[in-house]
């Protein structure tokens, strides 16, 4: 059995500065990085809409535009060249689907399976919707899926939005642990 890395779309428009950022985004960079070099298999998903997505607040939906496809605020973030991805995942690609999971209409579950990564580690952005739901689905998917908190930041639209999603994460059958126990775990 392998172990995976899953980030979630850690990405220019979530990081300050960016056009729906999570505060503090940027201070994944450290976690998720030795956690790619510790872990068998990285995979990263990318929030990758089309400029006229329903998610976006001129076509009825919650959020400011963002991370539209092949713009400066769709790239990942600058601390991912440091790591050594596998498989890209495009999600949020068609106008009408939100594309909060990783696992939606995507090939990630089965790629896991062919690299028989079964123990998956979840970090990125932002907490209470992309990582919440890819990690949910994850469990779904009968992986051990563990969240690694310190790898991850949210919105905290309402506050006490992250705590209850990382309730959430762990009813739904995920572990949360920090990185460091992790890589102490895993032996690097
Ligand atoms: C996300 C809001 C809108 C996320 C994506 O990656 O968590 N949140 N689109
Ligand atoms: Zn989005």
């Amino acid at each position: 059995m392998a172990t995976a890395l899953l980030i979630i779309d850690f990405q220019n428009d979530f990081t300050p500065g960016g056009a729906l950022p999570v505060a503090d985004g940027d201070a994944i960079a450290g976690p998720v990085q030795r956690l790619a070099d510790a872990l068998d298999v990285v995979a990263a998903t990318r929030d990758w809409h089309p400029a006229d997505h329903s998610s976006f607040e001129p076509y009825g939906g919650p959020w400011p535009v963002h991370c539209v496809r092949d713009t400066h605020g769709a790239e990942f973030h600058p601390a991912m060249a440091e790591i050594e991805i596998d498989a890209v995942i495009s999600k949020g690609v068609d106008r009408d689907d939100p594309g909060y999971s990783g696992f939606a209409g995507t090939e990630l579950a089965g790629l896991l399976r062919n690299r028989d990564a079964e123990d998956v580690f979840v970090v990125g952005l932002a907490t209470e919707y992309c990582v919440r739901v890819s990690a949910i689905d994850a469990v779904r998917e009968e992986l051990e899926v563990t969240l690694v908190e310190d790898g991850t930041r949210g919105l905290e639209v309402h506050k006490g939005d992250v705590a209850r999603a990382i309730e959430e994460m762990r009813a739904a059958g995920a572990r949360v642990a920090q990185s460091a126990d992790v890589l102490a775990a895993v032996g690097r």
